[in-house]
């Protein structure tokens, strides 16, 4: 099967031979051998015309009986399924039933049944069914699925509603026709937290989270989270829940963040569980929003479904999209969309730029695993989010209610998306299509010029060659400006420029002074803006610019550049730069979440990118020493504003995870973290004794470790929290993450020798062995340390997990990037994966990707 890696295009679709009408599925659980009982009533497809042989998905069953209508059948057995001769198969609807046997207890990889701490669960998407049961396992066939389950466990749980239930069994029947993935099945020792909502249109609904005894006093907010997702989304996108429960299930061995399972939500706990003492502000942020995406799925996913896994950015791009649309709604808008913007050049920019790079919609894949990536989510959601800007709200509202009147329970493509806009709005979209077949991050370039009142903005857009697309077309790129006088005032509010071909110049007349123009604002397309602007114009538009997030970038731009002399040119911190910050931060009138995230230096990944972007190779070790010491200069210019800073937003109120309490929390924090380089951690080490949130104790404690203190609060820390999994997790990360550059991997091996380094959890894994990944210097140092370390731990979870080794393995995308000796490094560690006897298709396909960077084009 290993040695078997089959590309799969896009252009090879074709429609399943059969329908599956439904499913009748039995589950005789017990941990070392399972018995899954299939009922499949099944018919020829009529798309499909012809006698085709019957070719199920199947992997690692062992097959117990088949049978078609009642006759025993002997299929042709592989280790990808079985076949059933057309032959051997009536022209009519017909029952295949088959049993199987299977051992959850043996199952590390986390995917298709599989066991966490004594209860029961499943992972299906994308293509974990076929380890449950012989079945069609693709996307394109929906069915309606019947389930009874058998266990003397307490809770017994599968999608839809529940339909009876006895000692030892129950039963579920989901109405509405779903894609094996979607199929969930949980069944534990567990204690719910429960609510009631009532639908728009009336329908009562049970809500339970269930979680492990002990736990049920930490679901408060993620119970609180899914009702205002669902009231959100009746309100937003008219659409309301359909079935007559939800549950949501929390388990500690997870791969992802969650998974959306039709009416059976299953969540890594850490997305769940949340109280003042053990979550931060971000875990609340994070809970909010995960818990509001996996709900909007239930349209955007489950309702409406992707024909085929080429089409994920379908479900996933737009999932996105509207819970980025909810948390803005919920919590202040302007910081949620700086927040996105950051991570999106964290991850998506920077797949985007390596040897990993593909467009929202792949033509080909290996592992379908391996392109739950930044780009189909996070660039996927961008896309529309331009698309939006484009049509306009009102647009956007046609549109979306003729794509859910159009394709409810459909399995849809992009085509089907892209039409619904064309005919509700009556554009051609061709040429925005490019965003889903291009990839590469579009670079546009900026001229201007003022002569005789008029003002002219020419913009120039290239893409640069990404693995197989050499060339790139110019794409649409809207492009939102607004100008400003040389007094501050806004002259011409925010406008959209449509921006189509690959040089394209706009005019504004009227103007009685040469405006500053402030270009794309609220970061409307995903591209870089290259524009060498004079460093008092960025302080220009960091002191005025009207749109909150321009007003952002332009301190961010200049701390950029800032940073990139000093690593470039040895030159010292710049004054502008600083007086900008200080004023920023002491800005009273500004939302303290604002003046936080003006206070955070750009992280040394995205300085390294930046600098590759400017032609030059960037170097790790002077990176982290210039964002050290533009940390140590701006806490000087700061000065005594900083203690005042912390007191005056002490407040000591009630703790409450609301996002006004949260931005002051983190604008506190930001000031006591630079404060800690210049009073040794006194005051963070006061803060740390006593702090009354998580956020507080993590924080201070990261203010501390960063000014080189807080060895006796580490330990106080992990005394404290031993015995919570989540919580110690962010202890692990937090030292790694804040290693010194030659200290990172020997930390990482220190820790990894611990009793309570449970590696084949994928949480504590990425905890300690992501974290090294995400310390740049640590894990780029020149000793090869770093990816040394990295390595071997992929090399050892790749046989478990194979999964969550390929996802780690990203680490090293980055690699071509730098000089030589570390591309040699960084080479001889791929290599040495990739001649791992016995690796993994997942693995194998990252570390073969990678290293294609390294090989003449
Ligand atoms: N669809 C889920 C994420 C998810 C994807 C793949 C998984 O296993 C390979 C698991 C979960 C979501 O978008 O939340
Ligand atoms: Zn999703």
């Amino acid at each position: 099967m290993l040695d078997a890696q089959k590309t799969i295009h896009l252009a090879d679709y074709q429609p399943f031979t059969h329908l599956v009408e439904r499913v009748d599925l039995t589950f005789r659980l017990a941990p070392g051998a399972t018995r899954v009982l299939a009922r499949l009533h099944l018919a020829p497809n009529p798309a499909r015309p012809g006698r085709h042989p019957l070719r199920l998905d199947g992997e690692g069953l062992r097959l117990v009986a088949c049978a078609v209508d009642g006759q025993a059948v002997a299929p042709a057995l592989d280790d990808g399924g079985l076949a059933i001769a057309a032959e051997d198969l009536p022209e009519a609807p017909f029952l295949l039933e088959t049993e199987v046997e299977i051992a959850p207890e043996a199952n590390t990889a986390l995917e298709g049944l599989y066991m966490s701490k004594g209860m029961y669960c499943t992972q299906c998407e994308a293509e974990g069914f076929r380890k449950i049961t012989y079945y069609p396992d693709r996307p394109d066939v929906m069915s309606r699925f019947k389930v009874r389950i058998e266990s003397d466990l307490p809770v017994l749980l599968s999608n839809g509603n529940p339909v009876g239930s006895g000692p030892g069994w129950a039963e579920w029947d989901d109405p509405w026709p779903k894609p094996a993935y979607l199929f969930a099945l949980v069944a534990g020792d567990l204690r719910a937290h429960s609510a009631k909502f009532a639908t728009a249109s009336g329908r009562p609904v049970d809500l339970h989270i269930w979680v492990r005894p002990g736990d049920e006093d930490r679901c408060a907010y993620a119970m609180d989270s899914l009702i205002r997702s669902m009231r959100w989304d009746e309100e937003v996108y008219g659409r309301e829940y359909d079935l007559d429960v939800f549950n949501i299930v929390a388990v500690d061995d997870f791969n992802m963040g969650a998974m959306e399972n039709k009416g059976l939500n299953i969540f890594n706990s850490r997305y769940v569980l949340a109280s003042p003492e053990t979550a931060t502000d971000d875990d609340y942020a994070r809970i909010e929003a995960i818990i509001a995406h996996e709900y909007f799925h239930n349209w955007t996913g489950n309702r409406i479904t992707c024909r085929d896994w080429f089409q994920l950015c379908l479900k996933e791009g737009l999932t996105v999209f509207r819970d980025h649309q909810f948390s803005g709604d919920m919590r202040s808008a302007a910081v949620r969309r700086i927040e996105e913007v950051v991570a999106l050049r964290a991850r998506q920019f920077r797949e985007d730029a390596g040897p990993l790079a593909h467009p929202v919609r792949p033509e080909s894949f290996v592992e379908i695993n391996n392109f739950y990536t930044a780009t189909v989510y996070e660039k996927g959601s961008e896309v529309i989010a331009m698309l939006k800007t484009l049509v306009g709200d009102q647009g956007y509202k046609r549109a979306l209610d003729l794509y859910f009147d159009r394709h409810d329970g459909d399995a849809a493509t992009i085509e089907d998306w892209l039409k619904v806009f064309e005919d509700a709005t009556g554009r051609d979209l061709s040429q925005f299509k490019l965003w889903y077949s291009q990839a590469g991050t579009p670079r546009l370039q900026v001229a201007e010029d003022w002569q005789d009142g008029v003002y002219t903005l020419t913009f120039t857009q290239a893409t640069p060659p990404t693995p197989g697309q050499p060339e790139k077309a110019p794409r649409v790129i809207p492009i939102n400006v607004g100008l400003l006088n040389p007094n501050g005032d806004e002259v011409v509010p925010t406008i959209m420029l449509e921006m189509t071909q690959e040089r394209q110049s706009f005019r504004f007349e009227g103007l009685a002074a040469r405006p500053v123009p402030s270009i794309l604002r609220g970061f409307s397309a995903p591209v870089v803006l290259e524009r060498d602007a004079p460093p008092e114009e960025r302080a220009f538009l960091l002191a005025h610019d009207t749109d909150p997030f321009n007003k952002w970038e332009a301190g961010r731009a200049l701390a950029k550049d800032v940073m990139a002399a000093m690593v470039l040119q040895d030159a010292p911190p710049s004054p502008a730069w600083l007086d900008a910050v200080a004023a920023v931060a002491f800005d009273e009138g500004l939302d303290p979440a604002f003046r936080a995230l003006c206070l955070r230096l750009p992280a040394e990944d995205d300085m390294a990118q930046t600098i590759h972007a400017m032609g030059r190779i960037p170097d790790p070790a002077r990176i982290h020493a210039a964002r050290r010491a533009l940390a140590g200069a701006l806490a000087i210019r700061l000065g005594e504003g900083l203690v005042q800073l912390c007191r005056d937003l002490d407040e000591g109120a009630e703790f409450s995870p609301s996002a006004e309490q949260a931005g002051r929390r983190a604008l506190r924090l930001a000031a006591l973290a630079l404060l800690a380089r210049r009073d040794g951690g006194k005051l963070a080490a006061e803060a740390f004794a006593g702090a009354r949130s998580m956020t507080e104790e993590i924080g201070a404690l990261a203010a501390l470790l960063d000014a080189g203190q807080g060895a006796a609060e580490l330990q106080a820390f992990a005394d404290r929290w031993g015995g919570d999994a989540n919580v110690m997790d962010k202890w692990f990360a937090l030292q790694v993450g804040l290693a010194a550059p030659g200290e990172a991997a020997d930390l990482t091996e220190r820790l990894a020798a611990r009793a309570d380094f449970d590696w084949k959890n994928p949480n504590r894994f990425r905890s300690v062995v992501g974290a090294l990944a995400a310390n740049h210097a640590g894990f780029h140092h020149l000793s090869g340390r770093g990816y040394r370390v990295v390595a071997d731990w992929l090399l050892r979870l790749d046989p478990l997990n194979p999964q969550t080794a390929a996802r780690v393995s990203t680490a090293f995308e980055t690699w071509p990037r730098y000089d030589a000796a570390r591309r040699r490094l960084a080479q001889a560690e791929l290599e040495r994966i990739l001649a791992a006897p016995g690796l993994s298709g997942d693995l194998r396909e990252m570390a073969e990707r990678m290293l294609a960077a390294g090989q003449p084009a």
